[in-house]
């Protein structure tokens, strides 16, 4: 397997290098921890090593280096294609190197040999109340296809410390290849006729998933491409990745780490705010019964704030200027449906709302984040966030389709250099009041 083959070769050598920079340097200070960080979430404690994204405040997300924008337009597209493979972009996680497009066509071959759910996974989705979020449902199929993990079934006869990355690709690659079977699944239960989605091994797949979805417009799997791309990896921190890492470093296997890093994500303040971003936008239009005046958007969103709610999309933890995950989204609408009112009135929220945050003076960053525009562009081709006002979700289900790619990602390498069982320390508060008065 060309994955495996390209890690076995790199593996041995970020070993010796890990272990020399730890024995020359082990207690090199990299960072100091302020009362004030304790308290807020450990925001921008540097504690965490990943060589397959940096998060810059300004610049954004860059991929193994690249930019989003590098990213796009280097990774190997299908003729005829607008965006890239996203098999391209996963081996680009794992490896460190751009593919080529026959790189990225192996990836895609260990996938669609993979399309297998377990039948017991469609019974219990199919057995959870039809009020059920979708992203619980997600999280759950997820859970459900650990009874089939190689990680646990291997250490559970005989596995080597050092082969622990082996069987976690392996693991990878099932979850992944599945993922977009899971949710046209999901998506199907809510909407639909509660079919199984029949995947077509002649498409990549994205493709496969628009054609799963049912969603025939040949533009929608270029957005899929996009959309898998950039929600794929935002460096360790965020709180998908982290949980997901964190469970994944008691040796729980990826099934049972991404499982819960999608618990992470769910959260309105971080995955489910596509979802509420639209429910948003979806809310101001019909109370307008059109694209609103620019007027009437900074009094509608002035109206959020007052009520004490956050407007979704807008801010984030590490970022300081607009997510560049933002701006690609934003030059998809404006290149094929600049007109679609939806998409429309995004984009303006983008020029009224940054001013309306600077303005109230409380977000340190008013900028939109990769969730402030996403849902428009699916809401363009029809996919709907199940009941639109509150939704239950499905959106968020998309971006862990895509998530999933990173941390597992991450999860092969955390096996490979056998990252140790997280545990950080905690203080009381009389702890921290005798640190100040020192
Ligand atoms: N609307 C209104 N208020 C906002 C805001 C927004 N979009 N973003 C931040 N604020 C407020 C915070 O709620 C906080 O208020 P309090 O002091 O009353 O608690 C204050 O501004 C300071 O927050 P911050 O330091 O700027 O932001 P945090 O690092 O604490 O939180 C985030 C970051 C993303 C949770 C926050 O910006 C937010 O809630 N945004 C809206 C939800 C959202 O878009 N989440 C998705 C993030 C991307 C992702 O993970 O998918």
């Amino acid at each position: 397997m060309i994955l495996e083959e390209k890690l076995a070769a790199q593996i041995p050598a970020w070993r010796e290098r890990v272990k020399n920079l730890l024995e020359s340097s082990e207690s090199v200070v990299v960072d100091q921890v302020t009362i004030g960080q304790v308290y807020s979430g450990m925001r921008n404690i540097k504690s965490l090593v990943t060589d397959i994204s940096y998060v810059d405040p300004v610049e954004g997300i860059r991929l193994r280096g690249y930019t989003i924008d590098e990213t796009l337009a280097r990774l190997p597209c299908l003729p005829g294609a607008k965006m890239p493979l996203v098999s391209g972009l996963f081996y680009l996680l794992l490896i460190g190197e751009m593919p080529t497009l026959e790189q990225a066509q192996a990836v895609e071959q260990e996938w669609s040999a993979r399309y297998r759910v377990p039948e017991h996974v469609f019974n219990v989705l199919r057995q959870m109340p039809s009020s059920a979020p979708a992203m619980t449902m997600f999280s759950q199929a997820i859970l459900a296809m650990q009874t089939d993990s190689a990680f646990t079934r291997m250490y559970n006869e005989v596995l080597q410390k050092e082969d622990y990355w082996r069987p976690t690709l392996e693991d990878s690659l099932t979850m992944t290849a599945n993922l977009p079977i899971i949710a046209a699944f999901i998506y199907n239960l809510k909407h639909k006729e509660g079919k199984v989605p029949v995947p077509d091994k002649s498409l990549d797949w994205s493709a496969n998933f628009a054609h799963m979805m049912d969603v025939h417009d040949p533009l929608y799997p270029d957005l899929c491409r996009l959309y898998f791309i950039i929600h794929s990896d935002h460096e360790s921190g965020n709180a998908s990745a982290h949980a997901t890492h964190l469970i994944g470093s008691t040796l729980s296997d990826v099934f049972y780490a991404v499982s819960g890093g999608m618990n992470a994500l769910a959260g309105p303040l971080h995955g489910r705010a596509n979802q509420e971003s639209l429910s948003w936008l979806l809310h101001v239009y019909e109370q307008h019964g059109r694209v609103p005046s620019v007027d009437e958007l900074r009094k509608f969103a002035w109206e959020t704030l007052d009520a004490g709610q956050v407007i979704p999309g807008y801010g984030h933890a590490v970022l300081r200027k607009t997510d560049p995950r933002f701006t690609v989204q934003l030059e998809f609408g404006r290149a094929y449906f600049p007109e679609d009112p939806i998409f429309k009135l995004a984009s303006m929220v983008y020029d009224v709302v940054p001013d309306v945050l600077r303005e109230q003076g409380k977000a340190k960053n008013p900028w939109p984040n990769v969730d402030a525009i996403s849902g428009s562009l699916q809401h363009h081709f029809g996919v709907q966030d199940c009941d639109a006002h509150g939704g239950c979700g499905f959106y968020t289900v998309l971006f862990g389709v895509s998530r999933a790619l990173g941390v597992t990602a991450n999860a092969v390498w955390a096996r490979a250099l056998n990252q140790p069982l997280e545990r950080p320390k905690s203080l009381t508060t009389a702890m921290l009041e005798a640190a100040a008065r020192k």
